[in-house]
């Protein structure tokens, strides 16, 4: 596992986006609908999700060099670091409603699970292993790269 816990970075103003999905609701309950490029800003084409997370699990611990996705707490919480080599934040997912944008080149960590937790994945490509950067002081070389170019 790798470890990203340099502490230095602080939140100043956040580039992490959220989603607002809608809520229609009427007095059976609610219903919150995704549709592929209007409520998404890719097309979708994979949907994943991560149940059944100890509490005491941290997982994640990568960055895509391409994949985009968003995350929805549909039940339950979490918390997600997201950090994108200069702006580092820890946020809470708990509305079924709000999706949470990890674009490309985002280092995200998931963690504090709360045993009922659903944490719903769409994805704006297939899985791909080569996809994903694993090691952080990899990430942290290909963002300065990135600075550099
Ligand atoms: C991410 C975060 C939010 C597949 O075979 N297909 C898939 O679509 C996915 C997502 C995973 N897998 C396999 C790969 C591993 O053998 O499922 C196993 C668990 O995946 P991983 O250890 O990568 O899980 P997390 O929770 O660390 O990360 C996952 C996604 O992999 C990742 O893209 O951004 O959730």
């Amino acid at each position: 596992m790798n470890s990203s816990s340099d502490s230095s970075k602080q939140c100043v103003a956040s580039p992490f986006r959220w989603y607002g999905f809608n809520k229609l609701g009427d007095f059976r309950g609610a219903l919150t609908s995704i549709e592929s490029e209007i409520d998404t800003p890719f097309p979708i084409k994979r949907v994943y999700y991560l149940y059944y997370t100890l509490p005491q699990i941290r997982r994640g611990f990568h960055a895509h060099k391409t994949l985009q996705q968003i995350l929805v707490c549909i039940t339950g919480q979490c918390k997600v670091l997201l950090d994108d080599g200069n702006v580092r934040e820890d946020i809470q997912l708990s509305e079924p409603n709000l999706g949470l944008y990890v674009d490309t080149m985002v280092w995200h960590e998931m963690y504090d699970f709360s045993p009922d937790c659903v944490l719903l994945v769409l994805a704006s490509d297939h899985y791909q292993e080569s996809d994903y950067i694993r090691n952080y002081a990899d990430f942290m070389s290909a963002v300065k790269g990135m600075k550099q170019e």
